[in-house]
């Protein structure tokens, strides 16, 4: 039988489950991951009792096997400048070391919608705010691993409330203002994200560009499908995809994939490219769990040979 992903599943999953966290929750998923003092570390996005999604450090040596902190990091603001804006929880955190800096790039829920959020710490103790990014009706923020060109760079997807949702791409020298912003990818009407797109986890830094893995929804008559597909921008101009994999990468299959609070979910916030060409993918599963699949680099990189232009 042929493969329809290039990831393994490891045979465990879910690594996370809510039973697995110190105090009482509903679920845990969606987290961000990156090695911090030679541990993995897994910000998992908690939804309480509530129905409020706050964020919770894990640690491992090994990458499967995590030791959860026994309370939240980061939770809503109540500093008047975000206080508003995050009233309803933080959520789908994603992590960038840029020398030496590990900024946390997260969806802040509120009244008026969700937008875009971004902080710092340098020891996963203190956690200072710089900035909310965006306006409403944005989320999925990704932010670049080094400056291009002297400017910070992230990716965004406005305009996934309504009908159709985009990825976008956008420059700053500051972390607070952006600009420059155009449109990198849009949903391809009949495939497999015919509804909308968002950048999953931070761009990976390949010889042959950056490796962006995204999701991609299609409404089907039982509701939702999100699967993940992967494209390589160019290392110098990353406003321009140099390839793409038509196909998606990586999609529900297991049942712990498809049954839970949303079904039919995968969704990946971290990736952990190791030293050996593996890429370890941290994923949220039916908005319930964590779990993890591993991954040959270059074989995903050649899957994105196919031009975008000529797509569709
Ligand atoms: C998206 C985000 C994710 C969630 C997914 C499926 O819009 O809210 O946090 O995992 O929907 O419910």
């Amino acid at each position: 039988m042929l493969a329809r992903s290039p990831f393994e599943r490891f045979y465990k999953n879910p690594i996370i489950e809510r039973t697995d966290i110190p105090y009482s929750c509903n679920s845990v998923f969606n987290a961000a991951a990156c090695m911090f003092k030679n541990e993995y570390l897994l910000l998992l996005r908690i939804e309480d009792l509530e129905g409020k999604s706050h964020l919770t450090i894990a640690r491992s040596k090994d990458g499967v096997n995590f030791i959860i902190d026994k309370k939240p990091w980061i939770e809503p603001s109540h500093d008047s400048n975000y206080e508003p804006y995050e009233r309803y929880g933080i959520e789908d955190p994603r992590i960038t070391q840029i020398e030496g800096t590990y900024y946390i790039v997260y969806t802040a829920f509120g009244p008026y919608g969700v937008r875009i959020g971004i902080g710092k710490t340098r020891d996963f103790k203190k956690f200072e705010r710089i900035s909310l990014a965006t306006e409403v009706d944005n989320k999925d923020g990704v932010l670049f691993p080094e400056r291009i060109n002297g400017e910070y760079v992230l990716i965004t997807r406005p305009g996934g409330g309504g009908q159709r949702g985009d990825i976008w791409i956008s420059f700053s020298p500051d972390l607070i203002y952006w600009g420059k912003s155009r449109l990198l990818m849009y949903p391809r009407p009949g495939g497999w994200g015919s509804q909308k797109l968002g950048a999953s986890t931070p761009p990976v830094k390949t010889d042959e560009g950056w490796l962006l893995f995204y999701h991609g929804v299609r409404q089907t008559a039982a509701g939702k499908m999100y699967r993940i597909g992967a494209m390589l921008l160019d290392l110098e101009k990353p406003y321009m995809i140099k390839g793409y994999a038509p196909h998606f990468i990586f999609g529900p299959e297991e049942l712990y994939e498809r049954i839970g609070d949303v079904p039919n979910v995968v969704f990946p916030c971290g990736a952990i490219l190791e030293e050996d060409g593996t890429i370890k993918m941290y994923y949220g599963v039916a908005d319930t769990a964590i779990a993890m699949a591993t991954a040959n680099v270059e074989e995903i990189i050649r899957l994105c040979q196919h031009p975008y232009e000529s797509a569709w």
